[in-house]
């Protein structure tokens, strides 16, 4: 059978509140705050312990090491400078250098599943995330560990990321959804974007951090269709009112769009588009939920995922509870059988959310058939076991407190080399980070 497997990023053992992404609020609005690495790794993994338990398959991807010596190498550090090096020369680069913003997987790159592409392999692009400091530091370690772990070339293609201009920003699969009445059949792939390759970056508010451009290059090197294509604009009053990526206003699933009402520039052009084919919008009016309520709670970063029994639910951040508009929606939504939401599970993954990652964002949907998942290499699709020993790992490496002045603490780095030297034994994924 051909299933959804949703890899989510391990939080890594620097995850800190350094306020480092203009037009994220929470990011911004938690600048300097104290995060706890083992409560947003342990809150992590109770997601993906909810999946296996709803039956679904749950993949991991590892964090990546920090600070990484190709970056240290290629800003001029050379590769054995430690944080504190950095802190004495270029004070301002130690939080983009320590950052464990990896963990939101949903950025790590664009994923075309092999119904949809031309050789019938699976193909995936690292996004280049050249919008923000930090996270153009991702690419290359994102790269190693895909092929790492799609490392099977018959039945998998892990390409370059698209170099690193302004006209090629790409933020992966963030802006990126499947359009099909079942996973495995062939999909339209909606690319969604901010802006086209030759507009401002910033036209007098938050920055567009995805090109129409970066899309057409991903899907055509993809082998994707042209006609099975779909490319949407982001309204700019969803990215100037914080969000970022579009799955902060929408989400995707097999045959349902689940949007709020101001998520896209021409509503009306995705409603064309898809006239005639199987799919059901649901768009949510902002007199229902306003589009700050949903921007602050998070309702449409939730999963929508299908279940076994084939009905679908959404897994949503605890803050949609505590917000009236989208409890309300979520009650009614749930009670009404025309509603492709049956039911809902909230989860508190409040340390990553106030850096402004939610459910979705730290999940990577990757839909493999039976033989595809079977050629994975290394030990990353979850099960009661592993989950435990992950646990253990995190209980034993992370620490309670950390903040953004602790970053350049000379024991930092050596503590998450071990952690990460264990995982690659416990992932059984070899010597990914060069320890
Ligand atoms: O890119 N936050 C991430 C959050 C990514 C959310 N992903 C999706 N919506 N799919 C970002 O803005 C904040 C890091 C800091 O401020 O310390 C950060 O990188």
């Amino acid at each position: 059978m051909t299933a959804e497997v949703n890899f989510d990023g391990l939080v890594g053992p620097t995850h800190n509140y350094a306020g480092l992404s203009l037009g994220n609020r929470a990011s911004m609005g938690h600048a300097g705050m104290v995060s706890s690495p083992r409560r947003a790794a342990r809150q992590g993994l109770a997601k993906m312990r909810l999946l296996t338990e709803l039956g679904l398959a749950q993949g991991v991807l590892p964090p990546q090491r920090r600070p990484d010596p190709n970056i240290l190498r290629r800003l001029g550090f050379g590769p054995d400078a430690t944080p504190a090096d950095v802190h004495r020369r270029s004070p301002q680069l130690v939080p983009a250098i320590m950052s464990a913003s990896p963990m939101w997987a949903a950025n790590a790159a664009t994923v075309s599943p092999s119904a949809d592409t031309a050789d019938r392999r699976v193909h995936l692009t690292p996004a280049n995330l050249s919008s923000t400091t930090h996270r153009s530091f991702e690419s290359g370690q994102t790269g190693r560990i895909l092929a790492a772990i799609f490392a099977d070339q018959a039945r998998f293609e892990v390409h370059d990321p698209l170099p690193g201009a302004a006209a090629f920003a790409d933020e992966g699969a963030a802006n990126h959804g499947r359009l099909t009445p079942s996973h495995g059949e062939p999909g339209l792939q909606v690319f969604v974007y901010g802006r086209d390759a030759d507009e401002p970056v910033s036209p007098g508010g938050f920055p567009r951090r995805q090109t129409r451009l970066a899309g057409e290059l991903i899907s055509r090197s993809h082998g994707v269709a042209p006609n099975r294509v779909l490319f949407v604009r982001q309204a700019d009053a969803a990215i100037d009112a914080g969000a970022f990526h579009n799955d902060v206003v929408s989400v995707v699933n097999e045959d349902v769009v689940l949007a709020h009402q101001s998520a896209f520039e021409d509503p009306g052009l995705l409603s064309a588009a898809i006239d005639g084919l199987p799919v059901r919008l649901v768009e949510v009016a902002a007199d229902r939920v306003p589009l700050e309520d949903a921007i602050s709670s998070y309702l449409f970063n939730s999963q929508l995922v299908t279940l076994p029994d084939g009905s679908m639910t959404l897994i949503a951040p605890a803050e949609v509870d505590e917000t009236e508009s989208t409890a309300a929606y979520l009650a009614e939504a749930v009670a009404d059988p025309g509603n492709p939401i049956a039911s809902v599970h909230s989860l508190d993954l409040r340390e990553s959310m106030h850096n402004g990652g939610g459910p979705a964002c730290l999940r990577l949907r990757v839909v493999l058939t039976d033989a595809e998942r079977r050629a994975l290499t290394g030990r990353v699709l979850l099960d009661e076991p592993l989950l435990a020993e992950l646990e253990r790992w995190v209980d034993a490496h992370y620490r309670d407190e950390l903040t953004p002045n602790d970053l350049a603490d000379p024991a930092l780095a050596g503590e998450s080399d071990r952690a990460l030297d264990e995982l690659t034994t416990i992932l059984d994924l070899g010597d990914l980070y060069d320890l």
